[in-house]
């Protein structure tokens, strides 16, 4: 059964594919599963139909017969567990796997996600020159962490996995920044992430969407 995902009428951020559904249009792609996606408005992400497929009014989202799930995270682990190519076998590197996923999105997303929005949302706030160099701070920790983990491997364990996939569409939210570059292996990880043929699939997709819907909004 082909899935359908949810993600951006209009993509805030120009095609650049820094949306949380480029982790399921990702994984879908690494796995080779066909998958169709329903554009949404803002509007529509708060109307009871889109409500019914997520009670935070977000995308993405994903349908499957009668199985609708939301948070991008679960989505990118049913798909994996559901085909082959996004985590291993073996038990204890499974395991592992799936603790990078949840580092990912717990450790390493809150401090680049609070920079982003004080970017996005505080930059006319009297406090907000004061407040970024502290939330870069933060994400300077986390990612001379990150780099000290990974040191000159390709993937942060073993092979490629679901872990990396989040971990690298989190990093990319750097990408507009000099942060990324303050730590060469890491802005080697994500560049090395990015040329997978999956990616790079993924990316084209959503990018036709936004030059096909630009100036719609
Ligand atoms: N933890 C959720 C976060 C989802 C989320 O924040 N989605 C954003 C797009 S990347 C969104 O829908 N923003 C609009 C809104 O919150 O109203 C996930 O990982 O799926």
């Amino acid at each position: 059964m082909t899935p359908t995902i949810t993600a951006f009428a209009q993509s805030p951020d120009r095609g650049k594919a820094l949306a949380r559904d480029m982790r399921i249009r990702w994984a879908l792609e690494e796995v080779g599963q066909p998958y169709t996606v329903r554009r949404i408005s803002f509007s529509e992400m708060k109307e009871p139909g889109h409500l019914g497929r997520n009670p935070f009014g977000q995308i993405p989202t994903y349908e499957e017969g009668d199985l609708v799930l939301f948070e991008s995270g679960a989505i990118v682990l049913h798909i994996a567990e559901c085909h082959r190519g996004l985590l291993p076998d073996d038990a204890q590197a499974r395991a592992r796997a799936i603790t990078w996923m949840f580092a990912a999105l717990n450790t390493v997303e809150p401090p680049i996600f609070n920079r982003t929005i004080a970017l996005v949302m505080e930059r006319d706030k009297p406090w907000h020159e004061e407040r970024l160099p502290i939330l870069e701070d933060r994400v300077r920790v986390r990612l001379g962490e990150l780099s000290g983990h990974l040191g000159d491997a390709d993937w942060l364990d073993g092979a490629f996995s679901a872990g990396d996939l989040l971990m690298v569409t989190t990093l990319r939210w750097l990408s507009a920044s000099k942060l990324l570059g303050e730590y060469p292996n890491l802005a080697a990880y994500v560049a090395r992430a990015e040329a997978r043929p999956a990616f790079k699939r993924a990316f084209e997709d959503q990018l036709a969407v936004f030059h096909a819907h630009a100036g719609a909004a």
